[in-house]
């Protein structure tokens, strides 16, 4: 068989199609911010960035080992650092990213010529093909993390990308300030101006707040949670992955049905514990979590509110044809 290149079925039958349902390779895991920065800053000054071109600690999965490039299946984490004055060089590749500011004022990434400042907690996409460079004003270090969807196109053999000179810029503010400031309204569109595919491409963590704040007011026994969407099309912001916000009273325990997406939860603000298939986190602010598909998750905040970032696989599992949720 060997010879003639081929390979029984068999043998491999029942893992290749598992009963009833999907064995996971991921192993759920908790990096603390408190481990991660201060490897980081060293990166930082044993690592220029010039040679570097992104100063970056991935975030390895230990179910797939040490120096894994990716969290889940589907879901690359980085933690990336840019010190006061540094510029990360311009290119585009064919995956998508976001990045979610963890700390520091005064960095922006330029996407297509639009410069989008990077606050704490705001979500910033460089979607798949589009030239991003990343630049920083301030006079502290800033640290975002980087979510891609990187593994499906290195499992698709699609991954490349292409270099160039810093971009110049703009001088306006992004559409979030602009064309779509507030929810439900936007700039009206002709039929022969074709919308952009990704019209908005920053989420100011202040207005999140805001909008999870009001909805707890309000929300009796329901998950305060919030989609980030397309303001066009009310679609998923990028192809693949997919964002949401969600709030946790103080005190409020969360247990989300089981789902087919493998998912990460970054921590914006407060403290808590989560249990994931029976084992316990303990999680503040700035730490991230990562979710094997169809886990136990059961999550809950200290005495104060809190705040987390999830990211999840959901859009592309539809266009796929197979998100499911099974009730605990
Ligand atoms: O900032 O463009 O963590 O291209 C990995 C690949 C960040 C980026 C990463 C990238 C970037």
């Amino acid at each position: 068989m060997n010879a003639a290149g081929v390979a029984p079925l068999w043998p491999m039958m029942r893992n290749l199609l598992p009963h009833k349902r999907p064995i996971a390779t991921t192993k759920s895991h908790h990096w603390a911010f408190a481990d991660l920065r201060p490897l980081l800053l060293r990166a930082g000054q044993l690592t220029p960035v010039e040679k570097a071109e992104r100063r970056v600690l991935v975030l390895s999965d230990p179910g797939r080992g040490v120096g894994s490039m990716q969290a889940t299946a589907s879901i690359y984490l980085g933690m990336q650092l840019l010190l006061p004055g540094e510029t990360a060089p311009a290119h585009r590749h064919t995956p998508s990213a976001a990045r979610v500011i963890v700390e520091g004022e005064g960095g922006f990434t330029i996407v297509e010529g639009e410069k989008l400042p990077m606050q704490e907690g705001d979500i910033v996409l460089t979607p798949g093909g589009r030239w991003h460079d990343h630049a920083h004003e301030g006079d502290k270090p800033v640290i975002w993390l980087d979510a891609l969807d990187l593994p499906l196109f290195v499992y698709l053999e699609g991954s490349y990308a292409e270099e160039a000179p810093l971009q110049a810029r703009r001088n306006r503010p992004d559409a979030s300030e602009v064309e779509y400031l507030a929810a439900g309204l936007r700039p009206p569109r002709s039929p022969s101006a074709p919308t952009a595919q990704y019209p908005m491409m920053r989420f100011p963590w202040r207005r999140t707040r805001e909008a999870l704040h009001a909805m707890a007011k309000h929300a009796g026994a329901e998950t305060v949670e919030l989609d980030y969407v397309n303001p066009e099309t009310g679609q998923a912001v990028l192809p693949a992955l997919g964002f949401a916000a969600l709030m946790l009273r103080p005190g409020e325990v969360v247990r989300p049905a089981l789902r087919s997406t493998s998912e990460v939860y970054h921590v914006v603000h407060g403290k808590g514990v989560a249990m994931v298939n029976g084992e316990r986190m303990r999680w503040g602010p700035k730490d991230t979590i990562s979710i094997p598909v169809f886990s136990e998750v059961t999550l809950s905040a200290d005495g104060e509110e809190a705040f987390l970032i999830r990211i999840h696989d959901r859009p592309l599992q539809e266009k796929l044809g197979y998100y499911e949720e099974r009730p605990r």
